[in-house]
Protein backbone atom coordinates (compact mmCIF):
# COMPACT_ATOMS: atom_id res chain seq x y z
CA UNK A 1 0.00 0.00 0.00
CA UNK A 2 1.29 3.36 -0.29
CA UNK A 3 -0.42 7.20 -0.21
CA UNK A 4 0.44 9.53 -2.60
CA UNK A 5 0.56 13.40 -1.16
CA UNK A 6 1.17 16.73 -2.27
CA UNK A 7 3.47 19.29 -0.47
CA UNK A 8 1.40 21.66 1.66
CA UNK A 9 -1.64 20.41 -0.55
CA UNK A 10 -4.68 21.20 1.41
CA UNK A 11 -7.04 17.75 0.43
CA UNK A 12 -3.65 15.89 1.54
CA UNK A 13 -3.74 17.73 4.74
CA UNK A 14 -7.05 16.25 5.33
CA UNK A 15 -6.16 12.59 4.80
CA UNK A 16 -2.74 13.08 6.66
CA UNK A 17 -4.66 14.58 9.54
CA UNK A 18 -7.24 11.63 9.69
CA UNK A 19 -4.64 9.19 9.63
CA UNK A 20 -2.96 10.50 12.18
CA UNK A 21 -6.21 10.53 14.78
CA UNK A 22 -6.50 6.94 13.28
CA UNK A 23 -2.76 6.71 14.90
CA UNK A 24 -1.06 5.70 11.13
CA UNK A 25 2.34 6.53 11.25
CA UNK A 26 2.64 8.17 7.66
CA UNK A 27 6.29 6.80 6.60
CA UNK A 28 6.29 4.16 8.88
CA UNK A 29 3.51 1.86 8.55
CA UNK A 30 1.92 3.32 5.26
CA UNK A 31 5.12 4.24 2.56
CA UNK A 32 4.31 7.75 1.12
CA UNK A 33 5.44 9.29 -2.44
CA UNK A 34 5.18 13.16 -1.73
CA UNK A 35 5.13 15.30 -5.29
CA UNK A 36 5.38 19.18 -5.06
CA UNK A 37 4.57 22.15 -7.61
CA UNK A 38 7.94 22.66 -8.49
CA UNK A 39 8.35 19.08 -10.06
CA UNK A 40 5.26 18.64 -10.81
CA UNK A 41 5.98 14.72 -10.72
CA UNK A 42 1.98 14.45 -10.28
CA UNK A 43 1.83 15.29 -13.73
CA UNK A 44 4.34 12.83 -15.41
CA UNK A 45 3.26 9.67 -16.95
CA UNK A 46 3.93 7.20 -14.43
CA UNK A 47 1.60 9.30 -12.06
CA UNK A 48 -0.86 10.14 -14.61
CA UNK A 49 -0.98 5.76 -15.64
CA UNK A 50 -2.38 5.45 -11.80
CA UNK A 51 -4.56 8.48 -11.53
CA UNK A 52 -5.50 10.32 -14.86
CA UNK A 53 -6.63 13.44 -13.11
CA UNK A 54 -3.19 14.29 -11.78
CA UNK A 55 -4.43 14.98 -8.45
CA UNK A 56 -3.61 14.12 -4.80
CA UNK A 57 -4.20 12.43 -2.49
CA UNK A 58 -4.52 9.09 -4.00
CA UNK A 59 -4.16 5.31 -2.11
CA UNK A 60 -2.56 2.70 -4.24
CA UNK A 61 -3.36 -0.67 -2.78
CA UNK A 62 -1.45 -3.56 -2.88
CA UNK A 63 -3.13 -5.03 -5.89
CA UNK A 64 -2.84 -1.78 -7.72
CA UNK A 65 -5.81 -0.51 -7.37
CA UNK A 66 -5.96 3.52 -7.14
CA UNK A 67 -8.79 5.26 -4.66
CA UNK A 68 -8.51 8.97 -5.11
CA UNK A 69 -10.65 11.58 -3.55
CA UNK A 70 -9.91 12.55 -0.29
CA UNK A 71 -13.36 11.03 1.68
CA UNK A 72 -12.92 7.61 0.01
CA UNK A 73 -9.68 7.35 1.11
CA UNK A 74 -10.44 8.48 4.66
CA UNK A 75 -13.43 6.34 4.37
CA UNK A 76 -10.81 3.10 3.20
CA UNK A 77 -9.47 3.55 6.63
CA UNK A 78 -12.17 4.37 8.73
CA UNK A 79 -13.29 0.35 7.73
CA UNK A 80 -9.98 -0.73 7.98
CA UNK A 81 -9.16 1.01 11.49
CA UNK A 82 -12.76 1.44 13.18
CA UNK A 83 -11.53 3.27 15.94
CA UNK A 84 -11.99 6.27 17.03
CA UNK A 85 -14.91 6.71 14.63
CA UNK A 86 -14.26 9.77 13.04
CA UNK A 87 -17.39 8.97 10.32
CA UNK A 88 -20.28 8.53 12.28
CA UNK A 89 -21.28 5.69 14.30
CA UNK A 90 -25.11 3.91 13.25
CA UNK A 91 -27.42 4.94 10.54
CA UNK A 92 -27.88 8.50 11.77
CA UNK A 93 -24.11 9.11 12.91
CA UNK A 94 -23.07 8.52 9.98
CA UNK A 95 -25.42 10.73 8.10
CA UNK A 96 -24.94 13.41 9.97
CA UNK A 97 -21.40 13.49 9.46
CA UNK A 98 -21.64 13.15 5.85
CA UNK A 99 -24.14 15.92 5.80
CA UNK A 100 -21.69 18.22 8.09
CA UNK A 101 -18.78 16.72 5.99
CA UNK A 102 -20.76 17.83 2.46
CA UNK A 103 -21.35 21.76 3.87
CA UNK A 104 -17.90 22.08 4.98
CA UNK A 105 -16.45 20.99 1.57
CA UNK A 106 -19.02 22.79 -0.45
CA UNK A 107 -19.59 25.77 1.70
CA UNK A 108 -16.27 26.53 3.10
CA UNK A 109 -13.33 24.33 1.56
CA UNK A 110 -13.89 24.77 -2.56
CA UNK A 111 -14.90 29.16 -1.29
CA UNK A 112 -11.09 28.76 -0.05
CA UNK A 113 -9.77 26.98 -2.81
CA UNK A 114 -11.25 28.79 -5.42
CA UNK A 115 -10.80 32.59 -3.62
CA UNK A 116 -6.69 31.47 -3.14
CA UNK A 117 -6.30 30.29 -6.52
CA UNK A 118 -8.19 32.94 -8.32
CA UNK A 119 -6.85 35.67 -6.26
CA UNK A 120 -2.97 34.93 -4.97
CA UNK A 121 -0.27 35.64 -6.86
CA UNK A 122 1.19 31.80 -5.96
CA UNK A 123 -0.94 30.78 -8.98
CA UNK A 124 -0.21 33.20 -11.45
CA UNK A 125 0.80 31.21 -14.83
CA UNK A 126 0.03 28.00 -13.11
CA UNK A 127 -3.95 28.24 -13.16
CA UNK A 128 -6.27 30.49 -15.69
CA UNK A 129 -7.35 33.14 -12.53
CA UNK A 130 -10.70 35.83 -12.76
CA UNK A 131 -10.03 37.66 -9.77
CA UNK A 132 -13.73 38.60 -9.83
CA UNK A 133 -14.77 35.01 -9.23
CA UNK A 134 -12.06 34.79 -6.33
CA UNK A 135 -13.07 37.82 -4.67
CA UNK A 136 -16.83 36.86 -4.74
CA UNK A 137 -15.81 33.57 -3.59
CA UNK A 138 -13.93 35.43 -0.66
CA UNK A 139 -17.37 37.58 -0.08
CA UNK A 140 -18.93 33.55 0.35
CA UNK A 141 -16.76 32.30 2.77
CA UNK A 142 -16.63 35.51 5.00
CA UNK A 143 -20.81 34.66 5.03
CA UNK A 144 -20.16 31.21 5.97
CA UNK A 145 -17.91 32.02 8.77
CA UNK A 146 -20.61 34.10 10.44
CA UNK A 147 -23.21 30.78 9.73
CA UNK A 148 -21.00 28.56 11.32
CA UNK A 149 -20.81 30.51 13.86
CA UNK A 150 -23.93 30.37 15.15
CA UNK A 151 -24.47 27.05 14.35
CA UNK A 152 -21.61 26.23 17.02
CA UNK A 153 -23.48 27.92 19.54
CA UNK A 154 -24.63 24.50 21.04
CA UNK A 155 -22.31 22.02 20.22
CA UNK A 156 -18.35 21.88 20.62
CA UNK A 157 -17.71 20.06 16.81
CA UNK A 158 -19.62 20.48 13.79
CA UNK A 159 -21.34 17.45 13.34
CA UNK A 160 -22.46 17.19 17.29
CA UNK A 161 -20.61 15.83 20.14
CA UNK A 162 -17.44 13.94 19.35
CA UNK A 163 -14.46 15.15 16.73
CA UNK A 164 -15.03 13.99 12.56
CA UNK A 165 -14.32 14.17 9.21
CA UNK A 166 -16.64 17.20 8.77
CA UNK A 167 -14.10 18.96 11.58
CA UNK A 168 -11.07 18.05 9.67
CA UNK A 169 -12.53 19.65 6.67
CA UNK A 170 -13.54 22.58 8.03
CA UNK A 171 -9.94 22.83 9.96
CA UNK A 172 -8.00 22.68 6.83
CA UNK A 173 -10.26 25.18 5.18
CA UNK A 174 -10.26 28.20 7.62
CA UNK A 175 -6.12 27.34 8.27
CA UNK A 176 -5.83 28.41 4.11
CA UNK A 177 -8.15 30.86 4.80
CA UNK A 178 -5.50 32.12 7.47
CA UNK A 179 -2.60 31.71 5.96
CA UNK A 180 -3.06 32.29 2.33
CA UNK A 181 -6.02 34.68 1.92
CA UNK A 182 -5.50 36.23 5.12
CA UNK A 183 -8.47 35.93 6.27
CA UNK A 184 -8.35 34.62 10.22
CA UNK A 185 -11.57 33.78 12.11
CA UNK A 186 -13.15 36.93 12.76
CA UNK A 187 -13.30 38.72 16.46
CA UNK A 188 -16.83 39.00 17.22
CA UNK A 189 -17.21 34.98 16.17
CA UNK A 190 -16.78 33.55 19.50
CA UNK A 191 -18.36 30.20 18.79
CA UNK A 192 -16.60 29.67 16.06
CA UNK A 193 -13.14 30.61 17.47
CA UNK A 194 -13.63 28.73 20.17
CA UNK A 195 -14.03 25.48 18.07
CA UNK A 196 -11.23 26.75 15.91
CA UNK A 197 -8.69 27.04 19.33
CA UNK A 198 -9.87 23.40 20.17
CA UNK A 199 -9.27 21.42 16.96
CA UNK A 200 -5.98 23.72 15.98
CA UNK A 201 -4.76 22.13 19.50
CA UNK A 202 -5.31 18.25 18.57
CA UNK A 203 -1.74 17.02 18.21
CA UNK A 204 -2.83 15.80 15.07
CA UNK A 205 -3.45 19.38 13.81
CA UNK A 206 -0.22 19.93 11.67
CA UNK A 207 0.18 16.22 10.49
N1 LIG B 1 -11.77 16.28 -4.79
C1 LIG B 1 -10.39 15.90 -4.63
C2 LIG B 1 -9.53 17.13 -4.92
C3 LIG B 1 -8.07 16.75 -5.11
C4 LIG B 1 -7.24 17.97 -5.50
O1 LIG B 1 -7.65 18.82 -6.32
N2 LIG B 1 -6.05 18.05 -4.90
C5 LIG B 1 -5.16 19.14 -5.19
C6 LIG B 1 -4.30 19.40 -3.97
S1 LIG B 1 -5.25 20.15 -2.69
C7 LIG B 1 -4.24 18.77 -6.32
O2 LIG B 1 -3.97 17.61 -6.55
N3 LIG B 1 -3.72 19.78 -7.01
C8 LIG B 1 -2.70 19.58 -7.99
C9 LIG B 1 -3.16 19.82 -9.36
O3 LIG B 1 -4.37 19.84 -9.64
O4 LIG B 1 -2.25 19.97 -10.17
C10 LIG B 1 -10.15 15.35 -3.21
O5 LIG B 1 -10.98 15.64 -2.34
O6 LIG B 1 -9.18 14.64 -2.97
Amino acid sequence: MKLYLLKNGVNPRRVRIFLAEKKVRLGEDLPVEEFDMESMGHKKPDYLAKNPLGTLPALELDDGTVISESVAICRYFEEMITEPVLMGRGALGAATVEMWNRRMELELLLPTIDAFVHTHPFWVGKRPQIAGWGEARRGQLVARMTWLDGELKDRPFIAGDTYSIADITAQVALLTARGALKLPVPDDHANLARWYAAVSARPTARA
